[in-house]
């Protein structure tokens, strides 16, 4: 994993919004799984290729697939994160999970996460970490006072939830009903 420079994570958000929530500001349509080609992409951002593999690369969650087609043409997606207006199934496999499951939320969400569950909200699933420090980190995307949940996945998948693994380690399911989390202590 490098370090990418500051005009480098600029164009991974770029990339982030075209791939996940808003293609068509970029003149583009992913395909039904989420991909486009990678020369559609090079010619929408105004980017080399060159340009483009180092954010692949270098991008501190992995969070882009390149994947050559059948047809020989290299094709790009975001591996998870897509928004629900998107209308996209990356068509991942149901997957086993690990007995337990991790999010990071603001402390500030728990009162009506207790009551609702874990919702996707503006995506297609509700994002789940392997381990506690990642979920940390996802929950300090939005707040310094973060709580870590710990889903029962045994359980949900005992009682027919279904999982799926991103490309990069992410878990996604539908939703997380109350009865199935609780907050970590430390
Ligand atoms: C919260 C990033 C109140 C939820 C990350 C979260 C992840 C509720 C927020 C991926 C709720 C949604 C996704 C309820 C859920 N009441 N709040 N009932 N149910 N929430 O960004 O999981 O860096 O859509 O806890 O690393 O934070 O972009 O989800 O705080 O993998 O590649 O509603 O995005 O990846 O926020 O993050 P998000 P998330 P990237």
């Amino acid at each position: 994993m490098s370090e990418l420079t500051r005009d480098q994570v600029r164009l991974s958000r770029r990339m982030s919004l075209v791939l996940r929530h808003r293609p068509e500001v970029a003149g583009l349509a992913l395909d039904p799984a989420g991909w486009v080609p990678v020369t559609d992409l090079l010619a929408a951002l105004e980017i080399t290729r060159a340009e483009l593999d180092v954010v692949v690369a270098g991008n501190d969650k992995s969070r882009f697939a390149v994947a050559t087609g059948a047809d020989g043409v290299d094709r790009i997606r975001a591996s998870q994160g897509h928004s629900r207006r998107v209308n996209v199934d990356l068509d991942l496999p149901p997957a086993d999970p690990p007995a337990t499951l991790y999010h990071g939320t603001p402390r500030a969400n728990l009162p009506s996460i207790m009551r609702e569950g874990l919702r996707p909200r503006s995506r297609h699933h509700v994002h789940l970490s392997p381990d506690v420090l990642t979920a940390l980190r996802v929950g300090r995307r939005r707040s310094a006072d973060v709580a870590v949940l710990e889903v029962d996945a045994a359980a949900m998948t005992a009682s027919g939830h279904v999982f799926h693994l991103s490309a990069n380690g992410v878990w996604l399911t539908a939703v997380v009903p109350p009865g199935h989390f609780r907050e970590r202590s430390e």
